[in-house]
């Protein structure tokens, strides 16, 4: 079977809401060939409609339990829900990720609930880029929620939480003081703070810390994030925690943070652009077919902010390098822009 009937049909499957095309669909984006840009390109027009929760905190915080627990809560209010799970950490989706399934089997048979992990390993676009082609994919593909729990606040994580309309910061008593959660840049991104194993010594306390710091630090553009207890082990205030969740998307659909999302689309744009250029010129540099603009590179005769300048500012130089075929050669510049 042709190539292109091959991917039409699997759109048509992942269309009529075949999990089997879904898993199929992300397995080839993930793979970043040819298919993976244009079946993204093919299926954006269906997403945003899904509320994207983004789930981040210290290691052991109870995430994967709060998440599992948040599930099931949406489940009961009768909305299909997605989960993905990112260990940037672990190359081999070791430890957390694996424990994950391990707490996820209660959904296992639901088919209104996807979990998908994601690993360092085998994404070449990056952690971020693979993250938010499989958020995109699963609300395309028609989730009411889709959950993403990630680690901390690196820089990979910060750009996945950008993925996120709402974004919970998940704390815990023995994870040190209020101090320390706004120090470690968490209030930056918390639209909700959890203070999570409240059945423990000291939960109460940095509750009332946590509210006192957001206080002080002001609203974030009319909005002042609340701080939730739960106990993710108990099932403790997981239904103010999704209450809260649902004002809090409400909030952002309000469209008081228009300039804020119209912001957010150019720099996806941008990435998706930045991600095509890496791919392509990847392809075509090893493809043997080399550019005249690359070969001065290998050569050590163009330096590398002389060769970028070159391809953009020249026309069709760009085509080139990125194995479009087209354009006319780069090496050739005036010798003045040298
Ligand atoms: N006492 C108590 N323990 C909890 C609670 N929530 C989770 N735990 C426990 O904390 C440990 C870590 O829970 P996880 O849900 O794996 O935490 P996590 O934040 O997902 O961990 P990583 O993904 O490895 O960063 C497990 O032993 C949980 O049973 C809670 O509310 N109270
Ligand atoms: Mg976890």
């Amino acid at each position: 079977m042709a190539k292109n009937e091959r991917l039409e049909q699997l759109v048509e499957r992942f269309c009529a809401a075949d999990r089997l095309a879904l898993a199929r669909i992300i397995t080839l984006v993930e793979s970043g060939g040819d298919e993976a840009a244009a079946l993204m390109e093919q299926l954006y027009g269906r997403t945003g409609r899904a509320c994207v929760i983004g789930v981040t905190g210290s290691p052991g915080a109870g995430k994967s339990t709060l998440v599992n627990r948040m599930v099931a809560g949406y489940r009961q209010g009768g909305r299909s829900t997605a989960v993905v799970a990112v260990d940037p950490s672990s190359p081999f989706s070791g430890g957390s990720v694996l424990g994950d399934r391990v707490r996820m089997t209660e959904h296992w048979a639901d088919p209104g609930v996807f979990i998908r992990s994601l690993s360092t390993r085998g994404w070449r676009g990056g952690l971020s880029r693979a993250a938010r082609d499989v958020v995109r994919l699963l609300d395309a593909f028609g989730f009411d929620v889709v959950l993403i729990e990630t680690v901390g606040v690196g820089q990979t994580e910060l750009a996945i939480m950008d993925l996120a309309d709402t974004t919970v910061v998940v704390t815990v008593p023995e994870g040190g003081d209020a101090v320390q959660v706004m120090k470690a840049g968490l209030n930056e991104i918390a639209d909700l703070f959890v203070v999570n194993k409240s059945d423990r010594d000291g939960a109460g306390r940095l509750k009332a810390e946590l509210q006192l710091s957001v206080e002080l630090s002001g609203n974030k553009q009319g909005w002042r994030p609340p701080v939730l207890l739960t106990s993710a082990l108990r099932n403790e205030g997981i239904s103010e925690l999704l209450d809260a969740v649902d004002r809090h998307i409400e909030f952002v659909r309000a469209g008081e943070r228009a300039a804020a999302q119209a912001q957010r689309r150019v720099r996806e744009f941008l990435d998706v652009l930045l991600g095509e250029i890496e791919r392509r010129a990847g392809r075509a540099a090893a493809s043997g077919a080399e550019p005249a603009v690359l070969a001065l590179v290998r050569e050590g005769r163009l330096n590398p902010y002389a060769a970028a300048r070159r391809v953009l500012e020249y026309d069709g130089a760009l085509a080139q390098v990125l194995g479009l075929g087209r354009g006319q050669p780069a090496a050739e510049p005036p010798a003045s822009r040298q």
